[in-house]
């Protein structure tokens, strides 16, 4: 059930302002009408960014500093706490198991023990950015919220025990936190340390120049992939809801990072695309969920959320938004 706010201007305080979904989210919320406080270890970087959101107001902080974490709060008053903040990279998280474990675990832990404290006035509604890589290896059969979680990686051992107390600290402390338990999501604001950037980048360099090359990992890795801006509307809804919860957000389709190759090139009128294109299995990773699919179908009943934007759309959305970054250059 969702509730019904009476007070006309709500605020959020999003930690992770400067990432993707953090443009995503807070683009979303000043279009409601909120007022957004977001969060950034580097305030300056924000403002450099060429697709940060007017309206933001940024501050400076880290989860990991409770004292800094417990002033923001004070000074912004939110009524919704989105924590998209952390470290992201799956590949890297092998190269500093200690830096993701500081940042996606211990800096949760800081946040749920403040909001757990707050006794009076208003009682912030917490998300946590969970995700995917806390399954493990699944193969094709879609995971939902009941299914065990065996991370295979140092990245999704850190999110995991974000995502537990999450839970437990909903359950046994009485903070409305809810987890959205986070497929891949992609945009043109992607790093090109993930693979659809660094794929749609090449392709349209190699479109654009008549030649190039491009060298990816396992071709054979299937993921479940949805547009970043449909994901947010989820996180936004999770807050909604009178009752926390975690859920599964995801499109619910497999398809090979070959798939999303061929489609790239395809779309840029390319066929014989494996010309520029070679794999080392296991080159970037010591190992990899080589599948994993996520069924929705709660935040479908309970949120009324679907990926609305198909594979094929968003790969269009993707190459487009590339061509025209790269003929403006
Ligand atoms: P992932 O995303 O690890 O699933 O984590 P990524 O785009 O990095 O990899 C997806 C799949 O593609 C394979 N792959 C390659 N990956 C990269 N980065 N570079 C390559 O050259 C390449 N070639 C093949 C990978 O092995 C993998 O199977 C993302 C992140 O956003 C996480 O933060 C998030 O939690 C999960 O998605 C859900």
């Amino acid at each position: 059930m969702t509730s019904e706010w009476v007070c006309d201007l709500r605020t959020a305080v999003i930690f992770g302002v400067t990432g993707q979904d953090g443009f995503y989210l807070s683009r979303l919320l000043i279009g409601k009408g909120y007022r957004v406080f977001g969060v950034s270890r580097d305030p300056s970087s924000y403002s450099s960014l060429k697709r940060r959101e007017f309206g933001v107001e940024v501050l400076s902080g880290d989860l990991v500093q409770e004292n800094r974490v417990d002033e923001i709060l004070q000074q912004s008053q939110p009524d919704e706490i989105y924590n998209l903040a952390g470290e992201s990279s799956v590949a890297s998280s092998w190269k500093d198991p200690a830096k993701y474990c500081l940042a996606n675990s211990v800096g949760v832990g800081n946040l749920l023990k403040i909001l757990s404290g707050i006794s009076t006035g208003t009682k912030p509604r917490y998300f946590q950015a969970a995700s995917s890589e806390m399954f493990g290896e699944t193969g094709e059969t879609p995971v939902d919220e009941l299914t065990p979680l065996k991370p295979k990686t140092p990245y999704g051992a850190s999110k995991v025990f974000a995502h537990t107390m999450t839970g437990r600290f909903r359950d046994f402390l009485n903070v409305h936190a809810s987890s959205g338990l986070l497929f891949n999501q992609e945009s043109p604001l992607r790093s090109e340390k993930y693979v659809t950037k660094k794929i749609c980048k090449a392709a349209v360099r190699i479109h654009l120049q008549g030649s190039g090359h491009l060298s990816l990992g396992n071709l054979n890795a299937k993921r479940d992939w949805s547009f970043a801006g449909d994901v947010v509307e989820a996180i936004w809804l999770m807050l909604q809801q009178d009752q926390p919860d975690d859920f599964v957000i995801a499109s619910g389709i497999l398809h090979s990072v070959e798939q999303f190759t061929e489609g790239v090139f395809r779309h840029l009128g390319i066929s014989d695309w494996r010309r520029y294109v070679s794999s080392k299995e296991f080159d970037l990773r010591p190992t990899d969920v080589i599948a994993t699919v996520g069924n929705s179908s709660k935040a479908r009943k309970d949120l009324g959320w679907k990926s609305s934007t198909s594979f094929d759309e968003l790969i269009t959305l993707l190459v487009d938004a590339e061509l025209r970054l790269q003929t403006t250059m």
